[in-house]
């Protein structure tokens, strides 16, 4: 039997595309800079499929290359050429919400807004929240340890995730998913490849920690002088806040980008270096307590609370929709990185030099997660000049101690580079971790690790 006959008994013909017009929104990713022909696009509907296929391909030495919602922003998720594209996007069981362990199993293919429509359904809610949450799966959440706005309050996926079933790369299948509280049994297998960006094995499912529904928001918009404004804005804060859940950063010219594409109208009668996005959530309404604190706080040219749902949205807007701004202007060269909090300005003040220096028509805009010190820095017009630009930026991360993936991943943009953010001795202990799982090299090729 060919693999593909394999595959089509696995699944089902309807669920083996080979067809370019059927399988090429699979092959690009959402930025429109990676791309790659697959051998086909294979969607299984539960574990037992997801196994027989990852058998198959061991069986004839075919790579494969994992994919969840398709809104990966360092190329993991689309073939380079000739993988088979193992989509996980039908999984999508969501089990009954355990109410006595705060927990829920569900597929790796449920999106993050179903996932939260379903515990919030049951009065909890999810601690991990981003602006893809329509397309995002869970399993790719996992898969890239992915963090988004609220880490300030919950942290990472890392944290979330109790528990996981996990196709290794002979297709055998590893469940764990009693979410215990506390199990000291050896080596944490979950926590692995949790961040291991489908070099490892294939998550199926996953136990879920989730978190008190917490229905009063109050959303302000701050202007501030730039960086050094909003870190000290947010130190002033947090003491005052306890119920902070989100402090995010944009500069002047993603406003400009964002008003400018997507005709937002914009948020004061004045234009300000810095914003800073903050939100309270409480069982009670957190408003006057964040009305309080502001008028607390040095350093604020401008602020705005907003006073009812559709005003947060729109508070919100500025900040979600830069990806989508950004987008509209251009492919850009997307670089999420971590720095220390005490370097961030220097690094944000210093950053348009160099990029300059190598690509003197770029238009850098940069944005992210102020308290965790993760920058989004989106390059665009770089042309020529992207992997110039990629270097002297992560170059310039890593001398100041930072990391050169925050929360989206090395994928295979950033492969090349691991060595700036992780020693040789990690990087050789990683490759021994990959040669244990995945003997033959078939899970992502060129994925993290080349
Ligand atoms: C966000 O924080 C996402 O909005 C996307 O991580 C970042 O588009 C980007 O660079
Ligand atoms: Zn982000």
């Amino acid at each position: 039997m060919t693999l593909l006959e394999g595959l089509r008994a696995a699944v089902g013909v309807e669920h083996v595309l080979t067809e370019a017009d059927l399988t090429g929104s699979y092959e690009t990713d959402w930025t429109r800079r990676f791309s790659g022909r697959s051998a086909c696009v294979v969607r299984p509907a539960d574990t037992a499929q997801v196994a027989e296929i990852v058998r198959l391909c061991a069986e004839h030495g075919a790579p494969v290359v994992l994919q969840g919602g398709n809104t990966g922003l360092v190329g993991a998720g689309v073939p380079a050429g000739g993988e088979v594209l193992l989509s996980l996007a039908r999984l999508t069981q969501l089990d009954p919400v355990d109410l006595d362990a705060g927990q829920v199993t569900v597929g790796a293919g449920v999106t993050l807004a179903a996932l939260q429509a379903h515990a919030r359904a049951a009065g909890l809610d999810f601690g991990v929240d981003l602006a893809a949450r329509d397309s995002a799966t869970v399993g790719g959440l996992a898969a890239t340890n992915a963090g988004g706005i609220r880490v300030l309050r919950y942290g990472s996926m890392d944290v979330q995730v109790a528990g996981l079933e996990a196709v290794l790369a002979d297709g055998s299948v590893m469940t764990r998913l009693t979410g215990l509280a506390k199990d000291n049994t050896g080596y944490d297998l979950v926590r692995l490849l949790v961040g291991s960006e489908g070099t490892l094995a294939v998550i199926t499912r996953l136990r879920l920690r989730l978190v008190p529904q917490l229905r009063e928001r109050a959303v302000a918009l701050v202007a501030v002088d730039g960086v050094a404004g909003a870190l000290s804005v947010l130190r002033q804060l947090k003491p005052l806040l306890p119920d902070l859940s989100a402090a995010e950063l944009f500069l002047a010219d993603g406003l400009d980008l964002v008003c400018g594409k997507l005709g937002l109208s914009r948020p004061f009668p004045q234009d300000h270096p810095a914003y800073l996005v903050v939100e309270c959530a409480g069982p009670v309404d957190p408003t006057d307590a964040m009305v309080d604190a502001l008028s607390q706080a040095d350093g604020l040219r401008d602020a705005t609370v907003a006073k009812d749902a559709p005003t947060r949205r729109a508070l919100w807007d500025y900040r979600e929709k830069h990806t989508e701004a950004i987008s509209l202007a251009g492919v850009p060269v997307k670089l999420d990185v971590c720095l220390p909090l005490g370097a961030l300005t220097e690094f944000v003040d210093g950053l348009p030099g160099a990029v300059a220096a190598v690509a003197p028509e770029a238009v850098v805009v940069l944005f992210g997660h102020l308290n965790e010190g993760n920058l989004h820095v989106n390059v665009l017009g770089a042309g020529e000049a992207a992997g110039a630009v990629t270097t002297v930026v992560l170059e310039r991360v890593a001398s100041y101690a930072g990391s050169i993936s925050s929360e989206h991943g090395v994928g295979r943009s950033k492969a090349a580079y691991l060595g700036l953010s992780r020693s040789p001795v990690e990087v050789a202990l990683m490759r021994s971790v990959k040669q244990a799982l995945d003997p033959q090299g078939l899970l992502s090729p060129g994925v993290l690790l080349l």
